[in-house]
């Protein structure tokens, strides 16, 4: 589906979220450009961004006329508003649900425990590195039981879904 102008991604370069979107994005080979958010700057907390994504965090997206906050909520829409493009939710109903699980473990569990807002409020009272170390260990220790039953060549059986969209990022975060 031809979008009149080119979707814009609000990221940041190191963010998962972000990360998961860029994929998205390239997968379903939607052409966008891109408006860095400097995080340590603080651009994020900037009135003109929050006006968009009143949270105040990474990513957003802007496209078809929409502004959409929240990585999940935007691959659905790509999903949902590109259907001709290759999907994110390969298989039946069964490798739909296997595939949204292990993306909820990351998205829901593993990346709001230890990210920057939350590091940089508990990092006054505890060393927040091995609060995240220790969120990333027993995190992906529950999606490597997942990824068991599960895997294929990919997260689940043979075909990319929305489980290695986040699985990926979540890696070079763990990495980091
Ligand atoms: N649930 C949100 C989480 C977004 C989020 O936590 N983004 C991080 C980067 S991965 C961020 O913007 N952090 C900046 C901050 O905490 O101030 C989503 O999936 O979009």
């Amino acid at each position: 589906m031809a979008s009149p102008t080119k979707p814009l991604l609000h990221h940041y370069f190191r963010s998962s979220c972000s990360g998961r979107v860029r994929i998205a994005l390239n997968w379903k080979e939607i052409n966008y450009d891109t408006r860095h958010i400097l995080l340590l700057k603080g651009e994020q907390h900037a009135s003109d961004y929050l006006a968009k994504n009143p949270s105040g965090l990474v990513p957003t997206l802007e496209i078809d006329g929409h502004v959409i906050p929240q990585s999940m909520a935007i691959l659905e829409y790509l999903e949902d508003a590109y259907p001709d493009t290759p999907t994110l939710l390969p298989g039946d109903a069964a490798q739909r649900a296997k595939a949204r699980a292990i993306a909820q473990v990351i998205a829901s569990d593993i990346q709001p425990a230890q990210n920057m807002t939350v590091t940089n409020h508990i990092k006054d009272v505890i060393d927040a590195k091995p609060w995240n170390r220790r969120v990333i260990d027993q995190g992906f220790e529950k999606v490597e039981k997942m990824l068991q039953l599960s895997a294929g060549k990919y997260c689940v059986g043979d075909q990319v879904s929305v489980a290695d969209v986040c699985l990926v990022p979540q890696v070079w975060n763990a990495i980091r």
